[in-house]
């Protein structure tokens, strides 16, 4: 068993995103590209101490892992931590970072984006505290990536991970270890299982939760099947390397069936979801839907009701295009609320330095301070403790926060597939024309202020400029523009469309009908016809 030495013509692309590298399955599947990838990484942060390694369990994960273990191998890696089967959701690799106080982890995921040899594929580094590796570190990775020639590997036999405990590749210790345990002891010690566990058991109730055969199918098993009693709650629950052909991201459109049955004759009084890795949540009542920034919000003003956040929230973090419904929250708590750019990587150092408690993103993630990733399962048991502690319906759980804070009517229209250049074409025009829009009225509508959003981390004192393109309007409306970090060809526009009312009324009209005013107006504002661009792909 020698390491061996590699070489390589330098791959040119391979700078992380929102989210770390996400690529094309078959871009990954190139020879050398995983490899020189790791081998990138282990230069900027040489693998001195133990790391963890696991991925959502979609196809190509399971050769991936190989690779890995055997470049960490030769280059030194005294440990590593694997998931039985290579299988480790998002948060679950976060919180074993941070409970083995490993180096930090390597996370194979491409998130909600579906898998398969036609599909996507995607690595994240993340550092000792857990949390994804900050723009200095993914950036050095980067410049490593874009000259590296060769990669040293180790000559082995595949390493078998089907059974839990401790072996050896040449000097390093390979310990497997099921991906549930040690998550959902954390969850234990979080949420009062007990009052849980008599909701679920309650005469008339009921929960339906969909993995949508992606990683949280064991952890769901776990947790609702095993520990809360509840027996064949968990739908879809098979991890399946090509997700069953489907997209595994809780939105209505890509839960279909769970949503069927939510809007059939005999609902179950609680749905859920999650994605690809389990870091997002989608929270469903009979015939209603919780919006993403809802959620969060709800999650902030409630913390009272749950153990592990009773009377400890130090302050509150959104990303920029998040609603504003957790500012309000905030304010009523009398706690800070920071804004930071999109992706999990900026609340990191907010969570460290005890800034913030909880924190979340408008595209169904949210999280605290048990791990330094969103997690869709916590977010999950965080509704059932506020649900079993107040003894209301999800509905009746928001139409009281919208009593008492407000609405924020909100959603996401998504242009997919664009021409790179003439997306970027597109966001230029709007930022030349930001000095121009508080001084006139568009479509009806008084631009109190237009910028694009740039961020200093206020611990670190990181820079990020450019974070998208925001219009403030005068009667409490929000206009965002960005482009998506996270696809795999062209480009993706996103624009995010809030509007707020305090007027009871608000509470009946549907989420698209608040905001649907706010669409011809974002449509002019980017002057989306001279750009050919009609109908979103996507809205959410
Ligand atoms: C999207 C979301 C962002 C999220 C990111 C990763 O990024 O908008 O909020 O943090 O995905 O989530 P973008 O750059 O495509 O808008 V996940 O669950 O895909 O790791
Ligand atoms: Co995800």
């Amino acid at each position: 068993m020698n390491p061996r030495v590699v070489s390589f013509e330098p791959f040119p692309d391979q700078r992380p995103g929102t989210s770390g590298l996400r690529k094309a399955t078959r871009v990954f599947q190139q020879p050398h590209y995983l490899a020189a990838f790791v081998q990138a990484i282990f230069i900027a942060r040489p693998p001195t101490a133990p790391l963890v390694v696991g991925g959502d369990g979609r196809y190509y994960n399971a050769e991936a892992l190989q690779i890995i273990i055997r470049i960490a191998a030769a280059n030194g890696c005294p440990r590593l931590v694997v998931g039985r089967d290579g299988v480790l959701s998002t948060p679950a690799a976060s919180n074993l970072i941070r409970s083995r106080q490993a180096l930090g982890g390597i996370i194979l995921s491409a998130s909600h984006n579906p898998a398969g040899p036609e599909g996507d594929f995607g690595v994240k580094f993340n550092g000792p505290n857990g949390a994804p590796s900050a723009e200095d570190v993914t950036e050095a990775i980067f410049e490593v990536s874009r000259t590296l020639r060769s990669y040293t590997i180790l000559d082995a036999h595949p390493v078998d991970l089907s059974v839990t405990g401790t072996q050896r590749l040449g000097s390093t210790e390979i310990e497997v270890v099921d991906p549930a345990a040690d998550y959902a002891d954390l969850m234990e010690r979080l949420f009062d299982f007990d009052r849980i566990r008599e909701l679920l058991r309650a005469p008339g109730f009921s929960m339906a939760f969909d993995a949508m055969h992606a990683v949280t199918g064991p952890y769901a098993v776990e947790l609702f099947e095993r520990r809360l009693g509840a027996p064949g709650v968990v739908m879809r629950g098979a991890v399946l390397p090509d997700f069953g052909g489907g997209h595994p991201d809780p939105d209505p459109t890509h839960a279909a069936e769970l949503m069927a049955r939510m809007n059939g004759l005999h609902p179950p009084q609680f749905g859920a979801a999650s994605d690809g890795d389990g870091d997002r949540h989608m929270i469903v009542g009979p015939r209603f839907v919780v919006s993403p920034s809802d959620s969060l919000a709800v999650l902030a003003a409630n913390a009272e009701h749950i153990p592990g956040y009773r009377g400890r929230l130090s302050g509150v973090a959104r990303s920029m295009p998040t609603s504003r419904a957790l500012d309000v929250v905030a304010e009523h708590l009398g706690v800070p609320c920071y804004e930071t750019p999109t992706g999990w990587k900026f609340f990191g150092s907010l969570l460290d330095a005890g800034r913030i408690t909880l924190c979340g993103e408008e595209s169904a993630g949210a999280g605290s301070d048990h791990v330094r990733e969103k997690d869709g399962l916590w977010a999950v048991l965080y509704w059932l403790n506020i649900m079993a502690a107040r003894g209301q319906s999800v509905e009746a759980v928001v139409r009281d926060h919208w009593a008492r804070f407000g609405r924020h009517g909100y959603a996401r229209l998504d242009y997919e597939g664009l021409d790179t250049e003439r997306a970027a074409a597109l966001m230029d025009g709007l930022r030349g024309r930001l000095a121009s829009f508080p001084t006139g009225v568009l479509v009806g509508r008084r631009v109190e202020s237009a910028d694009d959003f740039a961020y200093v981390d206020p611990v670190s004192g990181a820079r990020s400029e450019r974070q998208g393109v925001r219009l403030l309007l005068a009667d409490g409306g929000r206009i965002v523009f960005r482009l998506s970090g996270t696809g795999t060809s062209g480009a993706t526009l996103r624009v995010y469309l809030e509007q707020y009312s305090r007027a009871p009324q608000a509470a009946d009209r549907s989420a698209h009908d608040l905001v649907a005013e706010l669409e011809g107006v974002a449509a002019h504002a980017a002057m989306f016809e001279s750009f050919g661009l009609s109908r979103p792909s996507h809205r959410v």
